[in-house]
């Protein structure tokens, strides 16, 4: 682990909407209301904060995080129900993995309930909206202290 602590916070398609659209199920924070949240909670650890809505790209990023960073928080958003790729991916990494959704899919659609991540995660934080993601910086920190 380097000195400081690099947590790497990767968002899935359609999280760009967020605070936009559709907020009885996903709050009304934006990703940029997201990002700072947990930048504030990291308290001093470096965030590297990314969307895309591209697999692919989520691929090649979840690949980068092998080098620099020391956790991993995931919302892979519908690519999480679908992505054997991203299953594969993340199956390589040897940092703490954390799979986090703003709702809580397993009370939502069927189609919702399989995760193609949670398998290859060290943990799955679901349900608490935007907090949700304060909740996994918290615990991505406490992981990364017990394995020091
Ligand atoms: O609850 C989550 O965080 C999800 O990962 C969000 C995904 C959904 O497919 C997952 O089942 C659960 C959808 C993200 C789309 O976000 C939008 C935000 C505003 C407006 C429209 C879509």
């Amino acid at each position: 682990m380097s000195e400081t602590p690099v947590l790497h916070v990767l968002n899935g398609p359609n999280l760009n909407l967020l605070g936009v659209r559709e907020p009885d199920i996903y709050g009304r924070d934006t990703l940029a209301d997201i990002e700072r949240r947990c930048v504030a909670t990291a308290a001093g650890a470096e965030v590297v904060f990314r969307q895309t809505n591209h697999e692919g790209v989520l691929v090649d990023w979840i690949q980068e995080a092998r080098e620099g960073a020391d956790a991993l928080i995931l919302n892979p958003a519908a690519y999480g129900h679908t992505s054997v790729a991203l299953h594969d991916a993340l199956k390589a990494l040897s940092i703490p993995v954390i799979e986090l959704h703003l709702s809580n899919p397993a009370a939502r659609e069927a189609f919702r309930h399989r995760s193609y991540v949670s398998s290859a995660a060290t943990g799955v934080i679901a349900g608490f909206g935007a907090a949700g993601y304060e909740l996994a910086v918290q615990a991505a920190l406490i992981l990364i202290r017990e394995r020091a």
